[in-house]
């Protein structure tokens, strides 16, 4: 026999807790301006490091020129160290000053 639905069962609905999904903490990484690294430099490490275009890697790197940070993508923990690890020493190797960090979001 098919139930009826009626106010109690509703009632118990409302009080129903809402199961916790554990979702990973995501971190922010993030490119800084300084006054000497190239801006085609930049541009260069936008395309090959976070997969831009080379107009979005444009917009980005004066975003980062004009307000001093910008977001250049948001990773799982281990992958986003990956990516500041990999700014870093393309950045060394041609002895450019760019700084990359990560943030927790
Ligand atoms: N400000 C630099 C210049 O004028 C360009 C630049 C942009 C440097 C973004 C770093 O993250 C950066 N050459």
């Amino acid at each position: 026999m098919t139930s009826i639905p009626n106010d109690r069962d509703d009632a118990d609905l409302a009080v129903k807790t809402k199961p916790k999904t554990q979702r990973p903490p995501m971190y922010k990484v993030l490119l800084l301006n300084d006054d000497f690294t190239p801006m085609e430099f930049v541009v260069y490490v936008l395309e090959r490091l976070f997969s831009m275009t080379h107009g979005q890697a444009i917009e980005i790197m004066l975003t980062v020129h004009r307000k001093g940070v910008a977001v250049v993508g948001v990773f799982s923990h281990e992958v986003a160290e990956t990516k500041v690890a990999q700014v870093m020493e393309l950045a060394r190797r041609q002895q450019h000053p760019l700084q990359c960090t990560m943030e927790k979001e």
